[in-house]
């Protein structure tokens, strides 16, 4: 019972027919310890970060600066935009050094 369905809600269009926000908005997921990340995102952003898991994670890019948020446990969400400059943006969580992604902004 531990295997979820390829694609739960519509993360994952390719900008077929989603409706209001095309290009802006993107998820990422954290599940598992580890970081579901869209292929790319737009400079600029808006990104919404939810935690499927039972402990808190963060989304804190490796420079330092470019984000940095905190995702409760249990389905918490956390918002952030992405860096305006093009570019791959490495990422881990504060509290699980194995944790890595990587955000490309293009
Ligand atoms: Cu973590």
């Amino acid at each position: 019972m531990s295997m979820e369905p390829s694609s739960p809600a519509g993360s994952t269009g390719m900008g077929s027919e989603s409706g209001t926000a095309s290009a802006a908005a993107v998820a990422i997921t954290i599940s598992n310890f580890e970081y579901k990340v869209p292929t790319s995102v737009a400079p600029g952003a808006e990104v919404t970060v939810t935690n499927m898991d039972t402990a808190e994670h963060t989304v804190t890019a490796d420079d330092g600066s470019s984000f940095d948020v905190e995702v409760k446990e249990n389905g918490g969400t956390a918002t952030f935009a992405a860096p305006s400059q093009p570019g791959t943006y490495a990422f881990h969580c504060k509290y699980h050094s194995n944790m890595h992604g990587t955000l490309t902004v293009k």
